[in-house]
């Protein structure tokens, strides 16, 4: 482009032979017109210097803008491939990392997503079906939302249906959960915790039976501590029509896998359930234990049980669940719907009155316990 500036008349032939093709001499333009014409050659000249000098000053704008798009383009492909550098690397790690195998989706901050299924039917969902939820970690899982049960908004923790999904699982996949959202599962302990450390929340057990029965146990308080805690449970201020499983006996214990014993017992609870559960020694409910089509669970020669069990429904140690749901939905939201539905408000006194039965009962366990030593020759293996 400098060539043709240095010499006016082919610089101008060159400028319109790139930009707007060949001259054609038969156009109408300045060039042609009479009064261009009669202007002096020095005139003309001046008048094309101009010319020249405003289209010089265009295409330089021009340049520089697509210079300083181009450099756009250029730095947004690089900073992609830093991005699918890191991406390839922390791929790398968690596939050598084996926790990292049975982790949930990694959190993305920034969207708007419900913390549970509560949120969700509030929003104005209400019907039953698998959806993510974004915990106060960020992390996002799907969970099945029960939009049906006792007012709907229920978000399912566990869930065995048919005995289709292994529940003999070790201490990390406890943690981050495994199975199908559709059918069995288990959130995971991490989950579990960072769901009831910041909201209080209603457990309800759900529980059916091969007869066509179903029972329900609620926990008004439910927690489950951190990690480094030992995933310890909290299940208190019961009420329902399937008993109390978890009572003093469950209450405040780690939970265990075959893997990790937390247990009470001499032994390995969950080794001998083949589950994880918050065990002592080992206990009136298996929740996660080894399903049993029929219901009858299995009883080993020394005496010992595995299957899914929830004692206190049917006083039975044998008896294996057909169907199992726990499932949370925020304390206050059930205190909301209960005011609506003019329930009331002497649970207080009710509550009272269970702790004192509660005093009663663990004293009777207690000593049911030291007959079950005296029994087995051994600290309570129970179930
Ligand atoms: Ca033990």
């Amino acid at each position: 482009m400098r060539e043709c500036v240095h010499s006016l008349l082919p610089a101008l032939t060159c400028l319109l032979a790139v930009w707007v093709g060949p001259v054609n001499p038969q156009a109408d333009s300045i060039c042609n017109s009479l009064e261009f014409r009669r202007l002096t050659v020095p005139l003309q000249n001046e008048h094309q210097c101009m010319v020249l000098e405003k289209l010089q000053t265009e295409l330089g704008q021009d340049k520089r803008l697509r210079d300083s798009q181009y450099n756009e383009i250029i730095g947004l492909l690089q900073m992609v491939e830093r991005r699918m550098k890191t991406g390839f690397r922390k791929s790398a790690v968690i596939v050598d990392d084996p926790r990292a195998k049975v982790k949930s989706f990694p959190g993305l901050k920034g969207i708007p997503m419900s913390r549970d299924c509560y949120e969700l039917h509030k929003s104005g969902i209400n019907i039953s079906g698998v959806y993510p939820i974004r915990l106060s970690s960020e992390a996002i899982v799907n969970v099945w939302c029960d939009m049906e049960t006792d007012g709907g908004g229920w978000t399912i923790v566990q869930r065995r249906i048919d005995g289709s999904i292994n529940f003999t699982r070790n201490w990390n996949e406890y943690t981050f959960g495994f199975g199908n959202t559709n059918t069995e599962y288990w959130l995971g302990n991490q989950h579990l915790h960072d769901m009831t450390s910041k909201t209080s929340y209603t457990l309800r057990v759900d529980i059916w039976d091969w007869e066509g029965s179903q029972a329900s146990a609620y926990y008004d308080k439910f927690k489950v501590s951190s990690e480094s805690d030992g995933f310890k449970l909290t299940a208190q201020d019961y009420h329902g029509d399937a008993g109390d499983a978890f009572n003093f006996y469950h209450n405040d214990m780690k939970f265990s896998t075959y893997d990790k014993d937390q247990d009470a017992w001499y032994g390995n609870c969950a080794q001998k359930d083949q589950s994880g559960w918050w065990f002592r020694a080992c206990g009136f409910s298996s929740l996660n234990g080894l399903y049993h089509p029929g219901g009858q669970a299995n009883i080993a020669p020394d005496g010992l049980i595995t299957g899914v069990t929830w004692y206190h429904w049917k006083n039975d140690y044998a008896y294996s669940m057909r169907r199992t749901e726990m499932k949370l939905k925020p304390k206050v939201a059930l205190s909301v719907e209960g005011e609506e539905n003019g329930e009331e408000d002497d649970e207080d006194e009710d509550y009272d009155d269970e702790d004192e039965d509660y005093d009663d009962e663990e004293d009777e366990y207690e000593e049911e316990n030291l007959v079950r030593e005296d029994r087995y020759g051994r600290p309570a293996p129970i179930g």
